[in-house]
């Protein structure tokens, strides 16, 4: 399997996913503003739609969308229980959680504060949208270890990903105490300091790569 990646973004959840995995993979860098691969070529040429993450499996299949990469990747290794089996209503619950964090949170809430783009005043409106989020989130972390409850799955990896960019965007997380002992949790963790090195991602850059 090949992992195409771009520090620090979107690509690193399922890039902490394969780890936890164990499952054999190399993970190739891209410049996600040039779509050049590290060591030459066009990265539009694996994905027609230029944006990471996406996998390619050994047979050549492409896979894109982070939410659907994951749950491929956790369905390979049932006995580590990165999610919960599909057809259940717990599968669901996770389903809702990456759903969550890829659309309300990455897409509608962090992507347009980095658009150089956006005048302030629109910046604002996903500011505040982003707020109630991490407070509904917070709020369940105050009761639950992790987002599925007990149990660790690529959910938590998702909102540890999405939150790393609060630094930024000058978003202060520092008033949701449970969502920062989550992340901490989730940092501890040996396959997402793997991918964070990889990534050569620690110490965690001031700005985006
Ligand atoms: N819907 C995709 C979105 C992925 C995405 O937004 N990737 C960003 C990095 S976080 C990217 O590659 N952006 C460059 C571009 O859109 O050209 C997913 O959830 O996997």
């Amino acid at each position: 399997m090949k992992l195409y990646y771009a520090r620090g973004s979107s690509s690193l959840l399922p890039h902490i996913v394969l780890h936890e995995a164990g499952t054999p993979f190399s993970a190739i860098e891209i410049d996600e503003h040039t779509k050049v691969i590290e060591g030459g070529g066009d990265y539009r040429k694996v994905n027609p739609l230029g944006y990471v993450p996406a996998l390619v499996l050994d047979n050549g299949t492409l896979l894109t969308e982070g939410p659907a990469i994951v749950q491929y990747i956790a369905d390979q290794v049932p006995t580590k229980k990165l999610a919960p089996p599909n057809g259940t209503i717990e599968r669901t619950k996770l389903q809702s959680w990456l759903n969550f964090f890829s659309s309300e949170m990455h897409k509608g809430g962090f992507s347009p504060l980095f658009y150089k783009g956006v005048p302030e005043e629109g910046k604002s409106v996903f500011r505040a949208r982003l707020v109630a989020r991490f407070a509904y989130l917070d709020e369940h972390l105050r009761s639950n270890e992790y987002l599925m409850g007990h149990d660790y799955s690529v959910a938590d990896a998702h909102l540890f990903v999405i939150s790393n960019w609060a630094s930024w965007v000058n978003f202060d997380l520092s008033s949701y105490a449970n969502i920062g002992s989550h992340r901490e949790r989730v940092r501890a963790r040996k396959a997402v300091r793997s991918a964070m090195e990889a990534e050569r991602l620690t110490p965690w850059p001031s700005s985006p790569p």
